[in-house]
């Protein structure tokens, strides 16, 4: 176990590498080639053509010895699997809920609690949407309103609890809707869309007083709680003396259920579950598993793969994996910053986020400015990252128009347990140098447009 000395001094990996995956290095005519038969969408390059690939923490973190043994102790039968009973017992040691659900991944988890509880007309407020959340949100008939504190939409704010919910924001809602059209609040532990931000306990007490009172349950997604417990214990009053472990189990013990893709937190490649303390809810959401998912004892997983998020959840716990985890994004975003480029402020748990606006003010948003500037980083350094702007926010489904949201960014996303410190040298070295012929990028057409999640698969064109 590290001791508080020497979490403050470094955070050094608390492991040691045991296998190691070779990395292909291109050449800048292989990359220009690449990104154009890419249609200028990070998501569409072949991964073999990519050299740090910093697009996603999603499925991509390095799992354990222990994880990969206990994939060997996969119990393949379909129905009562072991390794869910297993899965089982460790979700509700360390979150606490009383039942539980599993999925294949986030968005399994997010369908069933979307199509369970929205009715047409309800909405669903929330500290700032994600793609894939706010999506099942409108296809169960249900609008999502944005209750974050206003600072969220400013990358240049450094309040150091970005997450929170405005409770005067939901306030306002519910009284012009009234409390019966809202099913529940949408809660996001650090906020992916708004740098990886986290919510504070006092705020989150007070958004359960206020809750209770009008009988509106809480949703949390759980996706990246634990690194949200991090900064609570660092930076708010009265938790520093607290573990990761202790302050993960509060926040649950404060929401009634969660949905949770544990590609992230829980350092597994695949797998998710939904969660929750009231038994009607879960009956509902057994009963949907077994149309969308698979049986209610694997929900679309293997049991191997539920044996290694077992495993995943008790190292994702460890406060000295934190302590590297979040160590290492800030040792890149200390570096970029050094540098006077504009990226999201505080630096966040699982991402840098820059400021495509800041750093390209010459491109207008409906020319794409972050898709451009993740392409040109592209073509630098064979770096993948990803668009999380005006191409992710989508369009208005009322009025067709771009949402032109306030944060126009680009995600440098880092898989945990995967890259190396020399790794976050050569990523600082090549944003700077694409800071440095900033003025010579322009921006982006869009050619082809899917109509839902458009990100992942819309085409671009040079302007
Ligand atoms: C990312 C991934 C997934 C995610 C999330 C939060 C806070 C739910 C989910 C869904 C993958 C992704 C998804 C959509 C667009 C881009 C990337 N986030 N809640 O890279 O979980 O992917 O398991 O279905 O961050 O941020 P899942």
């Amino acid at each position: 176990m590290n001791t508080e000395a020497n979490i403050r001094h470094s955070w050094a990996e608390p492991y040691k590498i045991k296998m190691v995956e070779l990395l292909t290095m291109t050449t800048i005519e292989e990359r220009e080639r690449a990104i154009r038969e890419a249609g200028y969408n990070t998501f569409l390059i072949r991964s073999r053509d990519v050299y740090i690939d910093l697009l996603t923490d999603s499925g991509t973190g390095a799992m354990s010895d222990r994880q990969w043994a206990g994939l060997m102790m996969g119990d393949e039968a379909y129905s009562g699997s072991e390794n869910f009973y297993h899965l089982y017992d460790v979700v509700r040691e360390y979150y606490g809920y009383k039942y539980f659900v599993p999925t294949h991944q986030g968005r399994g988890a997010e369908h069933l609690v979307s199509s369970i509880m929205i009715k047409p007309g309800d909405c669903v407020p929330g500290n700032m949407y994600f793609t894939t959340t706010r999506l099942h949100q409108e296809l169960a008939g249900g609008t999502f309103v944005d209750v974050i504190i206003d600072e969220a939409h400013d990358p240049a704010s450094s309040h150091p609890f970005k997450g929170n919910v405005d409770i005067r924001k939901l306030d306002r809602l519910v009284q012009e809707i009234g409390a019966e059209r809202v099913p529940y609040i949408s809660l996001e532990g650090n906020v992916n869309m708004a740098g990886g931000q986290p919510f504070s306990m006092a705020n989150l007490r007070e958004l359960r007083s206020y809750c209770q009172e009008r009988n509106i349950p809480i949703m949390l997604d759980a996706t990246r709680t634990i690194e949200n417990a991090w900064f609570i214990r660092e930076r708010e009053e009265g938790y520093s003396g607290k573990t990761v472990r202790e302050i993960l189990r509060e926040i649950c013990d404060l929401t009634d259920g969660c949905t949770m893709s544990a590609k992230k937190d829980a350092l597994v490649n695949i797998g998710g579950f939904f969660a929750c303390n009231d038994e009607q809810l879960f009956l509902k959401a057994q009963n949907l598993v077994v149309v969308y998912e698979g049986l209610h004892t694997y929900g679309g997983m293997a049991g191997r793969d539920m044996e290694a998020m077992a495993q995943g959840i008790r190292e994702a716990v460890m406060e000295e994996h934190q302590a590297a985890r979040i160590g290492q994004v800030r040792y890149l975003g200390e570096q970029l910053q050094a540098a006077g480029i504009p990226i999201v402020r505080p630096i966040g748990s699982h991402a840098i986020f820059l400021d495509a606006r800041e750093f390209l003010p010459h491109v207008d948003q409906d020319d794409y400015p972050a898709q451009a500037l993740a392409a040109e980083l592209y073509l630098e350094a064979g770096i993948r990252t990803m668009e999380r702007g005006n191409v992710s926010a989508g369009r208005d489904p009322e009025t067709g128009e771009n949402r032109r949201p306030a944060l126009e960014l680009v995600r440098l996303t880092l898989p945990r347990r995967v890259y190396t410190q020399a790794h976050m040298d050569v990523v600082a070295e090549s944003v700077k140098a694409v800071y440095d012929r900033r003025h010579e990028i322009r921006g982006l057409k869009m050619v082809y447009e899917p109509e839902y999640l458009r990100f992942f698969q819309a085409r671009f064109e040079p302007l």
